[in-house]
């Protein structure tokens, strides 16, 4: 079952085989339609984009590129064909041959992991859905619908898991991840970052650079799973992730490069004089996606970590590179707030997960932002962009409530206010890269803010007609 079938639902997991399964899901593909129509890319439903579409699961030729219209994209439901002899690895049960059906004791909170994961997928959507008006190129706007069908074939592969393990309740699930809307005031998504907006594309870039990569690191987490479906899932979807987060970095990439080289062009240095967006402003979008791409790894210290961890469903990144994998007795040294000072100190190890998560993450973000700094090297500028604090603007954890600074120090609140303008967008900031996004459709031509990509989709020409206008 590795290649995908050519039915009514796409499917390797011979949905055919499954009549009961099979009706439930074909009751809810409409509604998906429906809400793909409804909240999904505006404008663009009937032109011809040049689509990669995932037609089985073989490390070799999995990717199928041609013209597709986007409803017509095959969503397909995957899972990695299943690993004989598979056992737990971490956790309580480690050892143990994994689980094929869900266990009744970890029924609600698989079932959350689930519902949380599927939620950030039609989000990301429902963020993204105004960006086709204002595209910088056919390049970017072709990579912007990649981005979003992919969503929309993982909330497929969730949908797939509630309905086939969660009964009736997994129904219902499936049906409230089309009801609830981002940035709804009544029926918000989850978690927080997925109902921020993204308003323009320098916000979508920063959004598939960090938002994306915790994608990469809570899937990876879920790959690990002891309940092997999930697992499986998960794996694949893996694979996808990763073009997100090279539309995010190299996105980047290319309008720090464009700063540069306008700087260079303007008598007075200045990118926004020529049409370009400057760097210190690019710092300011990193530290907002950024700081909100650091809550989606929940609380520093969290018993549902703990949780999830104990009962082998959800477990570090890489596990194997790991060789403790019980975690009892052990700790994690990190900072914590006592009595109004950051002290470091000893979290049980199992309650620290979340930030163990975080700290690997951190790393991976470290390696793309030294990425762009080289981009600035090499055009002989001297700036620098950072990450800032962990503790810097934060709205979930034992952060969440105080003040820092991007250098991480305490701060009373009134200092916060007269300073947040310079560190995070202000309204001047928004409104100055809003002016900024004029589209440009012409094949093989990019917007004044940013650079070309260094090579087209699939080793196709910068010029290619990526989206069909007609
Ligand atoms: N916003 O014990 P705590 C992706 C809640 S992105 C709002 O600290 P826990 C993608 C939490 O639910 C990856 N609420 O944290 C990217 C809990 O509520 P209850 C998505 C939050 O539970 C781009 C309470 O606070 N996948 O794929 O250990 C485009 C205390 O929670 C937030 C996953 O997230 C927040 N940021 O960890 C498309 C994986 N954080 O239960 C897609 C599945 C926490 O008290 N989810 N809360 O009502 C998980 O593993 C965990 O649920 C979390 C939270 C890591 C998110």
């Amino acid at each position: 079952m590795n290649v995908i079938t050519d039915e009514k639902i796409p499917n390797n997991v011979n949905l055919a085989g499954d009549r009961r399964l099979q009706r439930a899901l074909e009751a809810w593909q409409p509604h998906f339609l429906d809400w793909w129509k409804a909240m999904g890319p505006v404008g663009w439903q009937d032109k011809d984009i040049y689509l990669r579409t995932a037609i089985s699961v073989e490390t070799d030729g999995w990717a199928h590129f041609d013209y597709v219209k986007m409803p017509d994209y095959r969503w397909g439901i995957f899972l990695e064909p299943k690993q004989d002899g598979r056992v737990h690895g971490f956790g309580d049960f480690r050892g143990q041959p994994v689980w094929d059906e869900v266990p009744g004791e970890f029924r609600n909170l698989l079932r959350r992991l689930v519902v949380t994961q599927g939620d950030t997928e039609p989000a990301s959507v429902e963020q993204q859905r105004m960006l086709g008006a204002t595209a910088p190129s056919l390049y970017d706007l072709r990579n912007l619908f990649q981005v979003n069908v992919e969503e929309g074939r993982h909330l497929w592969a969730m949908v797939y898991l509630l309905h086939t393990y969660f009964g009736r309740d997994g129904r219902e699930e499936a049906e409230e991840l089309l009801a609830r809307r981002s940035g709804d005031a009544d029926k918000p998504r989850i978690l927080g970052a997925f109902n921020e907006p993204t308003s323009h594309w320098l916000s979508f870039f920063m959004f598939t650079m960090f938002t994306d990569r915790d994608g990469k690191y809570q899937l990876a987490a879920l790959a690990e799973s002891g309940f092997d479906p999930l697992a499986r899932t998960c794996r694949f979807m893996l694979t996808e992730e990763a073009h997100h987060m090279f539309v995010g970095e190299t996105g980047v990439q290319r309008v720090v490069k464009r700063a540069c080289e306008l700087m260079k062009q303007d008598p007075n240095g200045d990118p926004r004089a020529l049409g370009g967006i400057d760097l210190p402003t690019i710092q300011k979008y990193l530290n907002l996606w950024y700081s909100l791409s650091l809550d989606l790894f929940g609380g520093e210290v969290s018993s549902n970590a703990a949780d999830a961890f104990a009962a082998g469903l959800k477990g570090r990144y890489k596990e194997d590179r790991y060789d403790e994998h019980a975690l009892i007795g052990s700790v994690f040294a990190m900072d914590v707030l006592r009595d109004g000072k950051v002290v470091h100190e000893d979290v049980p190890m199992r309650n620290a997960l979340n930030e163990v998560l975080r700290t690997e993450y951190i790393k991976d973000c470290q390696r793309g932002v030294d990425r762009w700094n080289k981009t600035i090297r090499d055009e002989g500028i001297a700036f620098e962009l950072v990450l800032p604090s962990n503790k810097f603007h934060r709205q979930i954890g034992m952060w969440a409530g105080h003040c820092f600074s991007p250098a991480g120090e305490l701060l009373d609140r009134a200092t916060w206010d007269a300073k947040k303008g310079a560190w995070l967008p202000n309204e001047a900031d928004e409104t100055y890269i809003k002016s900024l996004m004029k589209p440009v459709y012409e094949p093989g031509k990019m917007a004044s803010w940013i650079a070309p990509p260094a090579k087209g989709i699939n080793n196709l020409p910068g010029e290619f007609q990526y989206v069909r206008l007609q």
